[in-house]
């Protein structure tokens, strides 16, 4: 029955751009006939449809992409191996029989799509879009995105800032509008629940800085109520520390379009809906409220960054100056952010670089040139990008998705245990959509626009996305070594090093798209409250190690190619690695949960340099290394749980510290035992029934059909924000069986 509904959404896959889209039933008329006025049969149709995607979150928030993973298995029919008495025997059944419900995921392209979702700030963003720039979703877009905010509705009335998350201001105002706009009235239930939440907690005055500005942008909030966003910032000389071309390139893509918002106070046209939501959101009468003080208010339940003295002070300042500013200077700075604008727009083909920017883009665009203008119409066109369906609903992901970093992790998995002789054309498609993804040139005005060099850089997701980023340049380019078809020319090789090479920072570590251009005081300046850490590009372990594995393993195939630089540039690395070792042996990891994730990347950097060390000479690090790899094998046994197991809870990455769940999770298994047979591949001390027993979980913890179920949410941003990542319970157990099974077969 459910199936029914669930069949009517398919996406379509072309060099990984997903699109969703919406069959309608037999007998009925086209997709576009389910738009403005829908008829009776429509409308209880859609009523059903809504039915079949119910979920209950109280099972577990995280839904498992059932959508489309049932779409691409249904005819795959599971052989269920029996055991064959051996460990090493049984994993490599489960290595292979994951690999064969896996590889059905895998799109035509090449690639794995997936769901991307988890934070709950993005669609709001993109449903008050759609209403300011009256843009409408087709009416079964805004049935299944209804759903899905009202499947994450917590116990409490509100909604988290991501969906395992506790209440927040932020995500509660924000899912309320939307649902407001999608037409669901004051009276029903869940609403009344959420206003409920919303007046015990102090009313929208204190909804964080980045929901003030979208609830402006509507006409519910007022813009004197707005710290400035000074958009004469971008003319600042840019020899200054704090000049935004220093920012992280995600604050810096962000503040640029809400300062176009801010400086031309974009306000849409007042509706009755509006008027309404002003009665609705606040404490006191709309007239009454303090916006002067309402600046820098912030509700408790979503405070993470309080703001700096220094920040007040600043704010202070550049509010008085907001009074008086030139206007040819405004003008003079707001003509320069439109530009800007326009060449991101341009060079990431409308998708932009995140889900936040790419809405807010929109908006302005709309502003600028009008709803029938092309530039408005090529974003509306990449709207669909960032949607997937699963059996929660309609979401919006935390990017246009993970296809290339997913790719090149699955390559890697496959090939690890010697499976690719299995899976020949699985591995070649995968390769296939590796090669197509690579990027091939520079962007137009790349410095003007305070681009890195890109050509040889991979992307996350896309090649029209095209931002590179320095571990999906390494990824990419590990996993193009490992084919001997040669689709990635060994020239293309040596672009992928030059930029990985170029990514470096003098601390020897590397950030993310960029290097590190600006200091970490500017931290102080962080005016979002509910993200940490996103001022400037800092040097991630994460990034560290996978830049260090590519250069170690491009070496190995070419090593005459550049060779004194490589060296020079993984010792570096490998001290940045180390001196950024926890004191208990563990690294703390910033883009997944948690201390098993970042322990992972440091042991791989480790355990790679200490293999070339005695060639390089270089027996003082290899000592350093080593010490760190056992230092860090401490820590994972000391964490495994009684099942056999890892489990880590996502408050890690908050509180940044480790903090177990008693029921372990395959990913964190996983991660810790990819890290253990890495580190004993050097060490060869520690008790291998360690290893066995979570190997064991893995194999225990196999469906049938060779999935495993959906767990936690593994993936995180800025510390506070979850997100999913839907292809890490296949590839990481994959990966880690393929490790054990190698390992034995070597010994
Ligand atoms: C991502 C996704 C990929 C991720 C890895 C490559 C895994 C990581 O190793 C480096 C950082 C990076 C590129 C990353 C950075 C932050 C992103 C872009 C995201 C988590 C996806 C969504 C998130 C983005 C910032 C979400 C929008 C929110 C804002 C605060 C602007």
């Amino acid at each position: 029955m459910k199936e029914e509904y669930w069949q009517r959404w398919k996406p379509t896959i072309d060099k990984g751009r997903s699109v969703w889209q919406f069959s309608p039933p037999d007998g009925s008329s086209g997709v576009n006939d389910w738009s403005g006025d829908l008829t009776e049969y429509q409308k209880e149709y859609l009523r059903e449809m809504s039915e079949a995607f119910a979920y209950d979150k109280k099972k577990n928030p995280n839904s498992g992409d059932k959508v489309y993973r049932q779409s691409r298995t249904k005819s795959v029919t599971a052989t269920i191996p029996q055991s064959t008495g051996t460990l090493n025997k049984d994993a490599e059944q489960a290595g292979i029989k994951g690999i064969s419900y896996y590889s059905a995921l895998q799109a035509d392209d090449g690639c794995w799509p997936g769901d991307y979702g988890g934070p709950m700030f993005l669609m709001p963003g993109l449903i008050i879009a759609s209403y300011v720039t009256d843009s409408p979703f087709t009416a079964p877009q805004a049935e299944m995105m209804k759903r899905y905010m009202l499947n994450h509705q917590n116990d409490d009335g509100g909604w988290g800032l991501h969906l395992e998350g506790a209440s927040t201001m932020f995500g509660t105002i924000l899912q309320y509008v939307s649902l407001r706009i999608l037409g669901m009235s004051a009276h029903e239930s869940p609403i009344l629940k959420a206003r409920k939440w919303i007046k015990e907690h102090g009313g929208a005055v204190g909804i964080p800085s980045w929901g003030k500005f979208y609830l402006a942008i509507m006409g519910v909030y007022d813009w004197s109520g707005c710290n400035s966003l000074f958009p004469e910032m971008w003319l600042l000389p840019r020899s200054l520390p704090m000049h935004p071309s220093r920012y992280w390139c995600h604050s810096r893509m962000v503040y640029l379009p809400m300062a176009y918002c801010y400086g031309h106070k974009v306000q849409m046209t007042e509706k009755p809906l509006i008027h309404s939501l002003r009665e609705e959101l606040y404490v006191t009468s709309y007239d009454s409220i303090d916006w002067v003080e309402a600046r820098n208010s912030c509700s408790s339940s979503d405070l993470y960054h309080p703001q700096s003295g220094l920040l007040k002070l600043l704010n202070k300042c550049l509010n008085i100056y907001e009074g008086i500013h030139l206007k040819s200077i405004r003008r003079k700075a707001l003509a320069f952010v439109l530009e800007y604008i326009n060449a991101e727009d341009v060079q990431t083909n409308y998708i932009d670089i995140g889900p936040v920017n790419q809405v807010i883009n929109s908006i302005c665009v709309w502003h600028a040139y009008g709803k029938e203008s092309m530039e408005f119409k090529k974003h509306c066109d990449r709207w669909d990008d960032y949607l997937w369906v699963a059996e929660d609903g309609m979401k919006m992901q935390g990017y246009n998705g993970s296809q290339l970093w997913d790719t090149a992790f699955a390559l890697q998995a496959i090939c690890e245990g010697g499976f690719e002789k299995t899976f020949p054309l699985v591995v070649e498609r995968a390769q296939h959509y590796v090669d197509v993804s690579q990027i091939r040139s520079e962007v137009a005005d790349r410095e003007k626009f305070f681009r890195h060099i890109q050509i040889g850089g991979w992307p996350f997701s896309t090649l029209d996305h095209g931002w590179p980023i320095s571990d999906c340049t390494a990824e990419g380019l590990k996993a193009a070594l490992l084919s001997d078809r040669g689709e990635v020319s060994a020239e293309r090789m040596q672009q992928a090093v030059n930029v990985i090479l170029s990514y470096q920072n003098s601390n020897g570590g590397w950030a993310t798209y960029e290097n590190t251009r600006g200091p970490a005081w500017l931290e102080a300046l962080n005016p979002s409250e509910v993200f940490g850490g996103i001022m400037i590009d800092y040097s991630y372990p994460e990034c560290s190690s996978a830049c260090i594995q590519a250069l170690l393993k491009f070496h190995e195939k070419y090593p005459m190619h550049r060779t004194e630089e490589i060296k020079r540039s993984v010792i570096k690395g490998v001290e940045f690695i180390l001196s950024d070792q926890r004191a208990d042996g563990s690294w703390y990891g910033s883009w997944a949960v948690c201390f098993t994730y970042g322990t992972w990347f440091g042991v791989e950097a480790l355990s790679g340099f200490a293999k070339v060390s005695d060639k390089w000479q270089m027996a003082d690090l290899k000592s350093k290394a080593i010490n760190g790899l056992s230092k860090a094998t401490d820590f994972l046994v000391d964490k495994q749980n009684d099942d056999g197991g890892w489990g880590e809870s996502f408050e890690s990455c908050v509180k940044k510290e480790y903090i177990p769940v008693p029921v372990s999770q395959v990913v964190n298994t996983s991660w810790a035992l990819l890290s253990l047979m890495a580190a004993t591949e050097n060490l060869a001390k520690i008790d291998h029934s360690i290893i066995d027993r979570g190997v064991n979980l893995l194999i225990d913890r196999q469906q049938d059909t060779g999935d495993w179920l959906q767990e936690n949410i593994s993936g995180v941003f800025n510390h506070n924000c979850m997100i999913t990542y839907t292809a890490y319970r296949n590839v990481f157990p994959i990966w880690a069986l393929g490790r054990y099974v190698k390992n034995k077969g070597n010994s």
